[in-house]
């Protein structure tokens, strides 16, 4: 079979699985770091390592979701590019270490993550906060609305999925800004999971709620971690929308720039990733999907979901690493 017979519509198929290798090895040198209370080390062992395994790639891929703006971020920089240069021109959305501090504590859901596109298809999202709200595959379309309050979004949810509304959990990120909202969700009578940090976790766990016990994800975090949420669920399938959080008029004049007229807009996750999209996340530490690198005597042992969205494919990849000299 020769390579064009590979490419069924969009990116070339074999970069679902080379991906994977990506993620594997910045979370494994991720890992080698957890639990220290040092989360710049972490991200950066992350950072390198994904960057060296990001240029082995068959792909003339722009990095437009990374680790800061061209000044900020010495590696995998916004607008950097990546891969061997010969290939397919594709977008890369990326974090290396999700979860820096997580990693630094050792608590649960730390991830190193990537999201590749058809150039052009990723929002290219300036480092604001963004407003989310995000459940799994299987709902009719509406069923929630970022417009809608917090008490009516649960009840819409519970009415669907044919439950009592004290039978839905949400996640939401653990910040003083979400009281109003916290106190929103429990006057309804749903449980909360409240997560120190990584919400690109929390979305995806909406989308296998009996596996991760979350059924929606609510709240403001990153736009960036929003983007990879978005592109994970265009492959699992599931609804999520973003309001990006443009409250100065630095903040509008910024994200203008990058392209952004209206600054009001709602994303649905089709907007934040389009077409053919790739996703992979491997675990760092232990998490409700995906279990945290091992070190072995003489193995490394790792867990890595990889998505397709023009397949629909779950795939969960356990990899047994003998040759360790290659981390
Ligand atoms: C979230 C979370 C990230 O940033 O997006 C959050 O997913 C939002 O920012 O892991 P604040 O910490 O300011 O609330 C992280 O915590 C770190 O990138």
């Amino acid at each position: 079979m020769n390579v064009a017979q590979n490419i069924v519509a969009g990116l070339d198929r074999i970069l679902t699985m080379e991906l994977v290798r990506v993620t594997e090895r910045a979370a494994v040198a991720a890992a080698r770091l957890r639990g220290r209370g040092d989360e710049k080390a972490a991200d950066q062992v992350a950072v390198d390592a994904m960057r060296q395994e990001l240029n082995r790639l068959a792909i003339k891929g722009t990095v437009v979701i990374g680790e800061g703006e061209r000044d900020e971020a010495p590696m995998l920089y916004i607008g950097e590019e990546v891969g061997t240069g010969k290939g397919p021109a594709v977008d890369i959305a990326l974090d290396p270490l999700e979860g820096t501090t997580i990693c630094a504590k050792n608590l649960p859901n730390a991830l190193a993550v990537i999201a590749i596109a058809e150039k052009g298809s990723l929002l290219f999202a300036p480092d604001v906060y963004m407003d989310k709200i995000a459940i799994g595959p299987g709902y009719a379309y509406g069923v929630i609305d970022i417009d809608a309050s917090p008490a009516e979004n649960i009840a819409s949810l519970a009415r669907a999925k044919g439950v009592a509304v004290s039978d839905i959990t949400a996640c939401i990120l653990d910040r003083p800004r979400h009281s109003k909202l916290i106190d929103a969700v429990r006057a309804t009578g749903a449980a909360i999971r409240l997560i120190g940090d990584g919400d690109v976790a929390g979305v995806i766990h909406t989308t296998d709620p009996e596996e991760t016990g979350i059924d929606i994800y609510l709240g403001t975090g990153g736009a960036p971690e929003g983007v990879l949420a978005a592109a994970a669920l265009r492959c699992t399938g599931g609804q999520m929308q973003g309001r990006l959080i443009l409250d100065t008029p630095e903040k509008v004049a910024r994200a203008a720039k990058m392209g952004i007229a209206n600054p009001k807009r709602v994303y649905q996750a089709e907007d934040m990733a389009r077409g053919d999209v790739l996703f992979a996340a491997t675990g760092v530490t232990d998490g409700n999907m995906l279990a945290g690198v091992k070190f072995g005597r003489n193995t490394i042992t790792t867990h890595t979901i990889v998505l397709r969205s023009s397949s629909r494919t779950v795939r969960e990849i356990k990899a047994r690493h003998q040759d360790l000299d290659k981390f």
